[in-house]
This record gives C-alpha cells, structure tokens and sequence, in this order.
C-alpha cells in the first residue's frame, strides 16, 4: 500500500489527469468530499489530501511514501530528507520579483513583502542588496499598494493578478514547477512499488512533452 499526498488548491487539477494516466483514481470525488484519506479506485493506494505547504513534511517524516509539491514549496522548505526524482511540468510559474508600474526598484535598502522569506532572502544577498523581508501569508499585491513594502517576491502564471492591483513583474527568481518527492526510507522499504509509480510517470511526462 503506497500512502501519496497530495493538496487540494491548484496542483490538483494538474494532478489528477497525470495520476489517472498511471491508473491511480481516487474512489470519490476530491472537490466534494470532506474526507482527508481516499482509497485509490482499485485499493492500492491511499491518496491524503494536505496544505500544499504541508507536503514536504508529510513525506519527510514519512506519514505519505510520495508527494506532489511546487518547487516554491520545496526550495523554501529545504529538506535533505527527500528524493525529488521527478519533475512533473505541472503547475508552471516563476517566482518574481514585482513593484508597482512604472516604479522600478528603489535604490538603498528596500522592504520586501512575500511568503517565501529564505528564497527571497537568498536572493538579494546574492544581488548584495539590503533587504528588510516581511512574511505575509498571502495578498502579497496589497503591500506596496498600503505602504507596507517596496516590493514583493511572488509567483507569476498569466500576470493577470499584477496587472489588476497596477503592479508589473521585474526579475524572474526561479521557473517553478510541481515535484514528485519521495521519503527516504519508503524508497528502500516500497522500493518496487515507488520505482515502477516513478517510471510510468516519467513516461507519461515524457510523452506530453
Ligand atoms: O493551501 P494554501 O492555500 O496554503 O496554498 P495555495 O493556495 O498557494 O496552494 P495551492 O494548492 O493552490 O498550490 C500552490 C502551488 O501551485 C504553488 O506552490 C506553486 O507551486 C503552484 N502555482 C502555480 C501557483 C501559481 N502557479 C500561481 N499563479 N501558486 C500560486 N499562484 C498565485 C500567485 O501567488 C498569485 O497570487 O496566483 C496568482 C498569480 O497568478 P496570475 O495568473 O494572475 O499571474
Ligand atoms: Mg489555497
């Protein structure tokens, strides 16, 4: 029994085509259940569904064998206690930088608002810039617009929600996409199981490219 965790926010929709292609459906229907454990149609797997943050833990610490998680999540989360075999070339995006139009970067030591404190850290160190960063949890658009930082480190798909707060993106931080990972010792433990999950995924990654 292989125990995979997945989260229910925009992954999903990408997730579900790609697990029914390798045969793993789950025996109801995720958008209406209030059920956090879902047997796979056939049994043979156990899908739990989790915060998209929360996915690394749950692998991690080996509560779910695999997961499906952003590479957003995963850089900032920064386990060495995972495999990442696999990259699934769903959910793309880019983690970005954004001001508001036509505002540049200011010069001097600025204050950046986003959720992706280490990332965004790392970042402008490398830049050698000062920064103050502000954790926020989400509405990561509304901070420049109140005052509340100069800029924002965010992730960018059609740049719809930039346009519609008069913000506009700057520099791209890193191309993300969602990651197969998987535990360590489930690898050796399930090793056949997980093995084969992994080769017919990568095959139907592969064909879709
Ligand atoms: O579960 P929780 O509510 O805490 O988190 P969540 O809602 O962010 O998670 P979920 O399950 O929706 O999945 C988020 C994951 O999807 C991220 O970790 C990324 O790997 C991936 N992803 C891909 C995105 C986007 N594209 C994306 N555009 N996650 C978020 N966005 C947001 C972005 O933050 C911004 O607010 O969409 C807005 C921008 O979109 P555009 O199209 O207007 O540019
Ligand atoms: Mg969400």
């Amino acid at each position: 029994m292989l125990t995979i965790a997945i989260s229910k926010g925009r992954i999903l929709k990408d997730t579900l085509p790609l697990l029914a292609s390798v045969g793993i459906v789950p025996s109801e229907d995720l958008s209406v259940t209030r059920k956090l454990i879902i047997p796979s149609v056939d049994g043979h797997v156990n899908l739990v569904i989790i915060r998209a943050t929360d996915v690394p833990t749950f692998v991690e610490y080996g509560a779910a064998d695999v997961g499906i998680a952003g590479k957003d999540v995963l850089v900032e989360h920064n386990s060495d206690n995972l495999y990442e075999p696999l990259d699934l070339n769903i959910a793309r995006c880019k983690l970005m930088t954004a001001v508001i139009k036509g505002q540049g970067m200011p010069a001097g030591k600025i204050r950046v608002a986003t959720k992706y404190v280490s990332l965004a850290q790392q970042y402008f160190a490398q830049l050698g810039r000062q920064v103050e960063i502000i954790k926020l949890y989400g509405s990561m658009e509304l901070a420049p617009i109140v005052g509340l930082a100069d800029c924002i480190v965010d992730l960018v798909d059609t740049g719809n929600t930039l346009k519609a707060n008069n913000m506009e993106p700057l520099d791209e931080i890193m191309q993300i996409s969602s990651r197969l990972v998987v535990n360590k010792a489930s690898m050796k433990m399930k090793h056949a199981e997980i093995k084969r999950l992994i080769d017919q995924l990568e095959r139907v990654v592969t064909e879709r490219r």
